[in-house]
């Protein structure tokens, strides 16, 4: 006693903060993964393909879906803003249909009692077909944060998912200066503003088309009776020709994988 100064008093006082959110935080995720589960559920009878946006906490992941969706998805200026993966249907330039999903921030160096938690809801990384990397390109540890994520999307071996990135806040950026420049980026991206909209029209369409690269040829002769399936050809799929023939309708065209199976017993051999 006596001998402490009023520093140590600080450093008592903040580790006690750091605990109550970390209680806070695990509590949350508790109830996010109930949620997370029906969500899924949900989805897996809709058979959208499916984007997951991912990113640096406070990249501004959930400012963009709520721009190309009109969710409310709660964002603020605030790290772990985000801990339930909020998911939306947003329609996409060429008109066809798909899932949005937000996620979770990553940061750095997780408190090593949530990285368990954390991983569990980043399983909606890992069933996604395209993954959304949001940066911000104006923080000064940009670059340092891109690779946090690269790691934390390595570790979940996910490195197979096609991957489009966001440069966002360019409205931040003084003018003449060249976000694609300040960056060192492997993936196909587009800079964008989530708050003023710039260069979301281009992010979208560029997101359509990797989304269209990775579907699967198939050509199927559908009986007349299969007019649902041949709805949900034109509504998910890409349609490259069509023919009525006496027994059915001959198309030939694209899919995304997870439609494969409910087409395939029709598959012109
Ligand atoms: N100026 C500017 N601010 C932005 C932009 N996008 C997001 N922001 C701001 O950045 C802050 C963080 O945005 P969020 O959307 O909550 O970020 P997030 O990536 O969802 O963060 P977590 O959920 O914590 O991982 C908010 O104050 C946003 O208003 C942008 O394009 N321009
Ligand atoms: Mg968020």
């Amino acid at each position: 006693m006596g001998l402490r100064g009023p520093g140590e008093k600080q450093i008592e006082m903040d580790r006690r903060e750091i605990g109550k959110r970390i209680t806070y935080l695990k509590k949350q995720i508790n109830i996010v993964r109930a949620r997370r589960e029906q969500h899924r559920q949900k989805r897996q009878q809709t058979e959208l393909q499916v984007i997951a946006i991912v990113g640096y906490t406070n990249a501004g992941k959930s400012t963009l879906l709520n721009k190309i969706s009109d969710a409310n998805v709660l964002s603020a200026d605030k790290l772990f803003a985000t801990l339930d993966p909020t998911t939306r249907k947003v329609i996409m330039p060429g008109g066809r249909e798909a899932l949005f999903t937000d996620t979770v921030g990553f940061i750095q160096k997780l408190p090593t009692q949530i990285i368990a938690a954390f991983r569990a809801t980043l399983e909606e990384i890992i069933e996604a077909d395209v993954l959304l990397h949001v940066v911000d390109v104006t923080h000064p540890q940009a670059a340092a944060q891109i690779e946090a994520v690269e790691d934390t999307l390595a570790e979940l071996e996910v490195d197979n998912i096609p991957r489009v990135t966001a440069l966002n806040k360019i409205d931040l950026l003084p003018d003449g200066v060249d976000p694609m420049a300040v960056l060192n980026i492997e993936d196909q991206s587009v800079a964008v503003s989530s708050t003023t909209g710039a260069g979301m029209d281009e992010l979208m369409v560029l997101i359509e088309a990797v989304m269209t690269r990775y579907l699967r040829p198939i050509q199927v002769q559908l009986p007349y009776k299969r007019g649902d399936l041949l709805s949900l050809f034109h509504e998910r799929g890409q349609v490259d020709s069509v023919q009525h023939e006496a027994e059915g309708t001959v198309i030939y065209g694209r899919l995304p994988q997870r439609l494969i199976p409910y087409f395939e017993p029709y598959a012109c051999k």
